[in-house]
């Protein structure tokens, strides 16, 4: 075995995820839901069969409802099931909550979803396990929900670690237990691995983590190209993808200064468009949405006037429409002669445009 195999990851990272949790805040909410099978959607008695489950109650999932399942289908594995449409805003106000409680233990936190997260806690000086029991007594007090954490040296062990003892539980996996986990891991949990990957290993016999280690990194790579060498290492509990901090994100947003003033309202419309598509293509790119609009206009004068709306939804990545909004504020605040200096387009309330799977590919 090489050197760089035995070197030790130092890392303490947890990994917290909140139990079944649109359902377990509703439940929380209304004590009349915890005894029945509840799913989060619109019932589709009401609303012509159409919608998803987005989650379900651990009594409704033992029938069978699971997330993503269309609720008509859902109501056929669950007939009494009880159908809660889901209050995003509630769930987000949780969320910050829930992160607020993080940053008590590190700023070093990388969301996954709004109830998930990464948290790199090393320069911690408690031991990791006890700051686990902390966090999940914390989230606890403040918002009375329960939440499964995964302990351990890097990312994918402490996510397997959350996933193992849920709900309401810890999963600690130190170092000289980890290479074991690994070897006992059903090949479907391992990241990454989707119906696609499972039917190939199939064929090839791979049945769990020890099927997996006793391939070579160049039959992985013939088979998987360079998803080969994540799987490779993966087997051996190796994984060094940091923490990636993204808590710090507030805003995105793109101003432009002219150095001849601007007289003209179409000059004004065209440079707002510029912006706009520049600040959607950024947004694009990091997969963000924004609920904050905010125009940013300064005069001839160096008066320099910012303008927000806030909407309870994100808004539509649509330069045109982004444009047609600060017009609307430029218009009211220069409704005669202007001569402009600057102007400016940002988003700000950032969320993240969906969920993001863990993903591996480009980690290596
Ligand atoms: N969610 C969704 N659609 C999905 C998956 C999830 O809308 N396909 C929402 C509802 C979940 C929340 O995201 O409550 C968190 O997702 P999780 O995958 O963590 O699922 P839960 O928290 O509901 O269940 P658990 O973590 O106990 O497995
Ligand atoms: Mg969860």
């Amino acid at each position: 075995m090489s050197e760089f195999l035995q070197a030790k990851d130092h890392r303490r990272i947890l990994h917290v995820d909140i139990d079944a949790f649109y359902a377990q805040v509703e439940m929380r909410d209304n004590p009349k839901l915890r005894q029945v099978p509840l799913g989060i959607g619109r019932d589709p008695d009401q609303h012509h069969g159409h919608g998803v489950i987005a989650t379900a109650n651990y009594i409704a999932r033992k029938a069978g409802v699971h997330s993503a399942m269309g609720a008509i289908e859902a109501k056929k594995a669950c007939p009494n099931l009880v159908f809660v449409a889901p209050n995003f805003e509630k769930y987000r106000a949780i969320s910050a909550q829930i992160h607020a409680i993080f940053h008590e233990f590190t700023d070093m936190i990388e969301p996954v979803a709004l109830d998930e997260a990464y948290l790199d806690v090393s320069a911690n000086k408690m031991a990791a396990p006890t700051l686990a029991a902390q966090l999940r007594h914390r989230i606890w007090e403040e918002t009375h929900l329960t939440c499964s954490v995964g302990v351990s040296y890097n990312k994918v062990l402490a996510k397997l670690g959350s996933e193992h003892h849920k709900p309401n539980g810890v999963t600690v996996i130190p170092h000289d237990l980890a290479q074991d986990f690994m070897l006992n891991l059903p090949i479907r949990k391992f990241r990454g691995v989707g119906q696609k990957t499972l039917e190939k290993f199939e064929k090839l016999g791979v049945k769990d983590g020890r099927d997996l280690f006793a391939m070579s990194l160049d039959d992985l790579r013939v088979h998987f190209g360079s998803f080969g060498d994540v799987l490779y290492w993966q087997a051996r509990a190796t994984h060094f993808s940091p923490v990636k901090d993204r808590s710090v994100r507030q805003s995105v947003g793109k101003e432009s200064t002219f150095e001849f003033a601007l007289h003209d309202r179409s000059q004004i419309e065209a440079a707002f468009k510029d912006l706009a598509e520049k600040v959607v293509a950024n947004m694009t790119k990091r997969k963000l949405l924004g609920r904050t609009l905010t125009v940013k206009i300064r005069d001839e004068q160096f008066k320099t006037q910012t303008k927000g709306i806030t909407q309870s939804t994100t808004f539509d990545l649509d330069p045109a429409f982004m444009a047609r909004q600060a017009m609307l504020i430029f218009d009211e605040l220069y409704p005669e002669e202007f001569a402009i200096r600057l102007l400016g387009i940002t988003f700000s309330n950032i969320v993240e445009q969906k969920y993001e799977a863990v993903s591996l590919f480009d980690q290596f």
